[in-house]
C-alpha cells in the first residue's frame, strides 16, 4: 500500500474515533476504550476489504459507535443505539451486545451459503475476553469440521476485558496455536497498523476458516485513556472530553 493511502485511512481512522468520542459525551453512554481498539481494523475492513456480497458481524456489540459512523458515511442509517440490533437493510446482520453470539451466527451463515453455494464472505469480530464463553470454540467446532473458507473471523486482542485483564480471567496461553489446533488458519495482526492489516487478511484466500488475531490497545488514541480500564464504559467529563477531543483533532 502507498504511504498516500495509509496516511488517508489514518486521517479516517482519527476522525472516527473523534466522532465515536461526540458521540458518547451527547448519548451520555457508551464503550469509548473498547470501540477504540477497533478503529483500525473497522476502517480497513470497509475502506478495502469487504466486498458487496459479503456480511460484517460485529460480536463485541458494545464497540458499536464507531461501526455507525462508518455505516452513516456509507449512507446508511442505524439505530443509534448502545448495542446494535438487527437491521439487515443498515448492514447490521446480527443483535449483538450479549457477548458470544456474533460468531454461531456468523458460522450458520457461512454453512448456509456453503451448501447454497452463495458466494461472498462473512466476517465477524470478537472481543478476546468474549472469547471465554463457550459458544466461541462449540461454533469453532463447526466451523472448522466443515471448513468454511468463507468465514474470517477476528479477535481484538487487547488484553482487558471491561475492568478486568484477560489473563487474570481465562489464561489463553498462544491462541494462535489453539486456533490452528482445532482447524483455522490462524496469523497474528498489529490491529493499529495499516500495513500489518493488510499483510494479514491476505489469508483470506486460504480454503479452511480464518482466524486473525489483531494485537491492539484499548483506549487508543487517547494518550490517558489508552490501556486503562476505567474507559470501559465512562462518559468523559467536560474536562476530559476536552482534552480527548484535542489529540484526535
Ligand atoms: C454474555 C455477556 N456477559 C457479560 C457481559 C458484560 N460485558 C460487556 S463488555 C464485557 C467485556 C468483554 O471483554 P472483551 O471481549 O475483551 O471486550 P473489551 O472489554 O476488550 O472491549 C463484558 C464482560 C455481556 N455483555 N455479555
Ligand atoms: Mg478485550
Amino acid at each position: 500500500m502507498k504511504r498516500e493511502e495509509i496516511k488517508k485511512l489514518k486521517k479516517k481512522a482519527k476522525d472516527v474515533r473523534r466522532r465515536a468520542l461526540i458521540l458518547t459525551k451527547e448519548k451520555g453512554e457508551g464503550h469509548l476504550g473498547g470501540s477504540f481498539s477497533i478503529v483500525e481494523i473497522l476502517v480497513w475492513l470497509y475502506q478495502k476489504e469487504l466486498k458487496k456480497e459479503d456480511k460484517f458481524i460485529l460480536s463485541k456489540g458494545h464497540s458499536c459507535y464507531p461501526l455507525y459512523i462508518i455505516l452513516e458515511e456509507k449512507g446508511l442509517h442505524p439505530k443509534i443505539s448502545v448495542h446494535p440490533d438487527l437491521d439487515e437493510k443498515n448492514e447490521i446482520f446480527a443483535t449483538t451486545g450479549s457477548l458470544g453470539h456474533g460468531l454461531p451466527i456468523g458460522v450458520g451463515i457461512a454453512l448456509a451459503r456453503k451448501f447454497l453455494k452463495k458466494k461472498g464472505k462473512i466476517y465477524v469480530l470478537m472481543g478476546d475476553g468474549e472469547l471465554e464463553e463457550g459458544t466461541t470454540w462449540e461454533s469453532s467446532l463447526i466451523a472448522c469440521r466443515y471448513k468454511l473458507d468463507n468465514l474470517v473471523a477476528i479477535v481484538d486482542r487487547n488484553r482487558l476485558q471491561a475492568l478486568e485483564e484477560t489473563g487474570k480471567v481465562a489464561l489463553f496461553k498462544n491462541l494462535k496455536k489453539i486456533f490452528e489446533n482445532i482447524g483455522y488458519k490462524a496469523v497474528k495482526a498489529d490491529g493499529h497498523s495499516f500495513s500489518s492489516l493488510e499483510k494479514s487478511f491476505k489469508i483470506s484466500h486460504f480454503n479452511q476458516p480464518k482466524m486473525i488475531i489483531a494485537y491492539t490497545i484499548k483506549g487508543k488514541g487517547v494518550s490517558f485513556m489508552e490501556n486503562n480500564s476505567i474507559w470501559h464504559a465512562r462518559v468523559p467529563n467536560e474536562t476530559e472530553f476536552e482534552k480527548a477531543l484535542k489529540e484526535l483533532t
